[in-house]
């Protein structure tokens, strides 16, 4: 094989740590873009980070933001990757109606900083770009299940961006013939998902209502519906897709939807607690069969301004295509999650941050 040099942005998130494991094991040499933070935010990868004062690395960490082209320019002199992975973003959907411009300058302006980023230094030949676009693009329900033809219909400042990003990266495929590709890819999970994202928060309300650290659990919309996969699945979508004979946008899906309440209910079920819901609407509220609690309670400062009631990918172009397809079922993932935050509460002190979407 030819050497492989690949640029990660977002590296110290849910998606980049699983995709540079991955890279790594398959012999690339990785770069990956960290913030600057005022505290360690290197978490998810300090696993497969080795100080090159110790010994020989292929996994290399240098600073960076999407909203600085002169910082994002050198990045890529300097790296000369032959595949690029745009995986950075203000990833939040709630937050991106409280920070919109802001999620606009980096999720949207942001990729066509990196895309110029490769033209301005006549590498749209030799670079492979992946940009991560998102199954919130299709937003307001106009067909399930959602396909890559599917009309798009964003539904808040984040999917707005994504929107632009997911243009622009067609764009500079056409326009210059640079191998650019989107996975549309729909939520993917993982027992390192951020901790304000609904699947987490559920799992971690689990272990700390268990372990008697946490009273109730406050949620927003429970009849929302979502395609959840595991993200271990998904980034090796991501390589697929940039190892295809020709650039393309794929959805990466497993084909499944499920409710925020069913969420819920198989997350208890994993503690042994089964949840019986009463009431409607605000006042819906989960309690525990057996002790009779009230575990469960609506909080419409969780609401969104604008939802996205329902989504469910097909994936029958990336299975015939890449031969991809998920591995890993609902309940594994459910249950993968309850038990790595049980982990973690019988390791560490629990932290709450109360003012969490
Ligand atoms: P995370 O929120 O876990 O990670 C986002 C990453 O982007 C973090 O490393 C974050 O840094 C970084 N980041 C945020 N803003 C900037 C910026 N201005 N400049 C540089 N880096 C920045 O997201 P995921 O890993 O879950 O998702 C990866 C990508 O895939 C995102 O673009 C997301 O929008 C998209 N996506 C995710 C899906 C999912 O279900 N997970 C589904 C479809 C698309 P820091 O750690 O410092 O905050
Ligand atoms: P989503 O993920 O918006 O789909 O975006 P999130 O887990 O935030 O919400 C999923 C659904 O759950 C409902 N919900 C709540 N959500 C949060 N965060 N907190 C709550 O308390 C709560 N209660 C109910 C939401 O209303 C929503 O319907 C994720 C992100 O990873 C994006 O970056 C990515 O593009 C998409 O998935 C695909």
């Amino acid at each position: 094989m030819a050497e492989k040099t690949a640029l990660i942005t977002g590296v110290t998130g849910q998606d980049g740590a699983y995709l540079a494991r991955l890279l790594l094991d398959k012999g690339y040499t990785v770069h990956g873009v960290k913030r600057r933070s005022s505290s360690f935010n290197t978490e998810r990868i300090d696993n497969i980070y080795v100080d090159p004062h110790e010994s020989p690395t292929r996994f290399f960490l240098h600073y960076g933001d999407l909203t600085d082209s002169t910082n994002l320019i050198r990045l890529v002199q300097e790296t000369k990757p032959t595949e690029i992975y745009n995986l950075a973003a203000q990833s939040h959907v709630q937050v991106s109606f409280e920070t919109p411009e802001y999620t606009g300058n980096a999720d949207a302006l942001g990729t066509l900083r990196l895309l110029e980023a490769v033209r301005i230094l006549g590498m749209e030949k030799t670079v492979r770009f992946y940009q991560a676009s998102t199954s919130e693009l299709y937003g307001k329900v106009q067909e399930v299940p959602q396909r890559e033809t599917t009309p798009f219909y964003p539904r808040s400042p984040y999917a707005a961006a994504k929107l632009y990003a997911y243009w622009i990266t067609v764009n500079y495929r056409e326009a210059y013939g640079m191998f650019a590709a989107n996975g549309i890819l729909f939520n993917h999970e993982g027992p390192t998902r951020g901790e304000t994202f609904v699947t987490r928060k559920i799992t971690r309300a689990v272990v700390g209502i268990q372990k008697g650290l946490q009273h109730t659990l406050y949620l927003g919309n429970l009849d929302a519906k979502r395609d959840w996969g595991h993200a271990r699945d998904y980034v090796e979508g991501m390589w697929r897709i940039l190892q295809h004979d020709e650039p393309d946008d794929f959805v990466l899906a497993t084909g499944e939807t499920h409710s925020v309440r069913e969420f819920v209910e198989l997350a208890f079920a994993e503690v042994g607690r089964t949840i019986l819901w009463e009431g409607a609407g605000v006042d819906e509220v989960g309690r525990d069969k057996t002790s009779g609690e009230i575990l469960v309670r609506v909080d419409p400062r969780y609401f969104r301004p604008t939802e996205v009631d329902l989504l469910i990918g097909d994936p029958a172009k990336a299975m015939a295509k890449l031969g991809w397809k998920h591995t890993t079922s609902f309940k594994t993932l459910v249950a993968e999650m309850v038990a790595a935050d049980m982990e973690l509460i019988e390791r560490e002190s629990w932290r709450n941050d109360r003012s969490a979407r």
